[in-house]
């Protein structure tokens, strides 16, 4: 197959699969992609993991924990449709832990307080589903399936988040101004993860081609921006942006510029977190080689016992 009746395919809508023939910058470029998604809900355990013993309710830390369960899940689906495309887990751990593979900016930050599990669920996973939701339709088959699975969990993510923001909002000055607080420090980064804008995105042009990226950034960061002003008026909270406003003609929010300086520390490693982040990980896989280990073991032991 060439390059031309591969585009005709991505053309005409149809998904490619893992057996099908695909130039190699596809490939390249989903393994980027995909392997990237799929670091960013593993690193993106931390923040949250760190709050599980310090719910304030049984009923709070039982719905964290399961939230957190889920992101290690969505990390699995996505490791797994990476896998199909010729390359091994192995690979790409090492990759993350050498410095070669990224994951989202917006996991770099602290979560300091009670509240940040609310802005966590209700700005990153609320512009997470912005994301994926768009990604449902990208062309490659495993990625979009994985992605329908993983926004219907997504979507209870938010919602959880909404719910402890709208919740401390409605209570004590002090809850209120401790959720005023996570939004303040959550808003700017969660509109970083989007990437950077299409005029400096590289990568945008390739993956809007072979039909990877549904929407481009800009698209899309409007998008979330559109949906969460209005869900921050009804509980009651601001926007720590002054520029923000309802553009009548456009019918879209204008917005104020992002600190791109920031945004770029945070990617290229200099984030508050990056090294915290990327040490708990190593230490975490290291502890848990006697898991592998074991679990290999007893495949083959089984494989063994299937053939004799
Ligand atoms: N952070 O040319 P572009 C979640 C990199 S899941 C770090 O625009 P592209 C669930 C980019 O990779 C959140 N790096 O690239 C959850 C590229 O790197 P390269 C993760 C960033 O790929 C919630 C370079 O800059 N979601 O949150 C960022 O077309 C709560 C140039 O950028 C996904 O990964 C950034 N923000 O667009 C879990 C979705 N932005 O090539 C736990 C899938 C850009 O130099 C708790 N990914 N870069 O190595 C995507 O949709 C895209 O990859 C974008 C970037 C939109 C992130």
């Amino acid at each position: 197959m060439s390059d031309k009746i591969f585009q005709e395919k991505i053309d005409a809508e149809k998904k490619i699969e893992p057996k099908d023939w695909m130039p190699e910058g596809y490939r390249r470029h989903l393994v980027r992609q995909i392997s990237q998604h799929a670091h960013s809900e593993i690193i993106g355990m931390q923040p949250e993991g760190n709050w599980i013993t310090r719910a304030p309710s049984l009923r709070a830390k039982m719905i964290l924990l399961a939230k957190v369960q889920d992101e290690a899940g969505h990390g699995l689906y996505l490791y797994s449709a990476c896998e199909t495309l010729g390359v091994t887990r192995d690979e790409l751990i090492q990759q993350l832990h050498d410095g070669n593979a990224k994951y989202s900016s917006i996991f770099n930050y602290p979560a300091l307080s009670w509240a940040d599990m609310g802005a966590i669920g209700w700005l990153v996973d609320g512009a997470a589903i912005v994301n994926q939701v768009s990604l449902q339709r990208t062309s490659y088959g495993p990625y979009s399936r994985g992605m329908i699975k993983i926004c219907k969990e997504e979507s209870f993510h938010q919602r959880q988040g909404y719910e402890i923001m709208a919740e401390m909002a409605k209570g004590t000055p002090e809850q209120k101004e401790m959720a005023q607080d996570a939004l303040n420090r959550f808003w700017w980064p969660s509109i970083m993860m989007f990437g950077p804008q299409d005029s400096d995105s590289p990568r945008t042009g390739n993956a809007m081609k072979w039909k990877i990226k549904r929407q481009t950034n800009d698209e899309l960061r409007q998008s979330f921006i559109d949906k969460t002003v209005p869900q921050a008026e009804v509980i009651g909270l601001t926007i720590p942006d002054p520029e923000l406003k309802w553009n009548e003609k456009r019918g879209h929010y204008d917005f104020g510029e992002m600190d791109w300086e920031e945004f770029w520390n945070v990617v290229n490693g200099h984030g508050p977190c990056n090294k915290q982040r990327l040490a708990h990980h190593k230490r975490a896989h290291d502890n848990g080689k006697w898991v592998r280990n074991a679990s290999q073991a007893y495949a083959q032991k089984q494989e063994k016992i299937l053939k004799s």
